[in-house]
């Protein structure tokens, strides 16, 4: 990828620029990641806007990459690392609502995978759309889901996956609420890069969402839903 040394980032326009953070993404550079998302919030760029068209698209091609060989995984911790400096930068702007919490959700990674990079980015966006956001962070058995449950008492369980393999737990999970009888207590939300409509309905899940700003309109859409049956029942 393209080699940034000595190069003023803010002599770039903003298609330039993008691209070059995507390079700098890439390349793991951290440093230069997090000016990148500076330079496009002093230019007016929205919060979202520097998360989507930058971060996240710049790592799809790391992902890419990383599917065909070419990267490996030393490599794309790096990218990763890079991506966090740059989502660090932007979660306290995107939490920045300061409007009453909408409702309450626990989320993790399950057990087995330590991919939280989606997750994180699902967490950002429900508390920048003023949901309350309690991240059990990766590698969670169904204990901790269940005793975050218990404390928290949630609206919402989201969990995350992004291997083939770890995305049957999510189904463990969920098998293990109805044994309790605690099921129709939760919405419950997964997502992954591997997931689909179809597993989330076969699992027993509420929804898939296919990103971060789907999670947030599915659930407040299930929270709407909810209100109004209960008032009905009322
Ligand atoms: Co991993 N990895 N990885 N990896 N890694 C994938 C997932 C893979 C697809 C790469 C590939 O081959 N193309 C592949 C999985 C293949 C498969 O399962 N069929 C893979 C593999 C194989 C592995 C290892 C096994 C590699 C190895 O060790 N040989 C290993 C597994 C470790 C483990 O978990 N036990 C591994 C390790 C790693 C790193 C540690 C190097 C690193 C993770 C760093 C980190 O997360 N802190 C890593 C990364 C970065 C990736 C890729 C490149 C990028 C993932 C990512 O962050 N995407 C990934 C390739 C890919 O997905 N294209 C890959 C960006 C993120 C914004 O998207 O996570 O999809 P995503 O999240 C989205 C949505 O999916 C959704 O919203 C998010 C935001 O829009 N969403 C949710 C996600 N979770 C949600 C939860 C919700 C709602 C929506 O709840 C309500």
């Amino acid at each position: 990828m393209a080699e940034t040394d000595d190069l003023d980032l803010r002599s770039l326009d903003d298609d330039e620029l993008v691209k070059q953070m995507q390079d700098d993404l890439y390349d793991g550079l951290r440093d230069e990641v997090e000016e990148g998302v500076r330079i496009l919030l002093e230019r007016g760029w929205t919060p979202y806007r520097v998360l989507t068209e930058a971060l996240v698209a710049g790592m799809t091609i790391v992902g890419v990459d990383f599917r065909d060989g070419i990267l490996f995984v030393p490599e794309v911790l790096l990218a990763a690392n890079a991506m966090k400096g740059g989502m660090a930068i932007l979660r306290p702007l995107l939490a920045e609502t300061g409007a009453p919490p909408m409702g309450k959700m626990v989320i993790g990674t399950v057990k087995g995978d330590i991919h939280d990079i989606g997750k994180n980015l699902v967490s950002m966006m429900m508390e920048g759309a003023g949901f309350e956001v309690i991240d059990l962070g990766i590698n969670c058995a169904v204990e901790k889901y269940l005793a975050a449950l218990e404390e928290h008492k949630p609206d919402i369980l989201g969990m995350s996956a992004l291997l083939t393999t770890t995305m049957p737990y999510m189904k463990v999970v969920i098998d293990t609420l109805k044994q309790k009888n605690l099921r129709d207590d939760y919405i419950v939300l997964v997502g992954g890069a591997p997931l689909n409509e179809t597993f989330a309905e076969a699992i027993g899940a509420d929804a898939y969402c296919r990103d971060a700003a789907v999670a947030v309109e599915t659930a407040k859409e299930w929270l709407a839903r909810r209100h109004n049956q209960r008032t009905a029942a009322a």
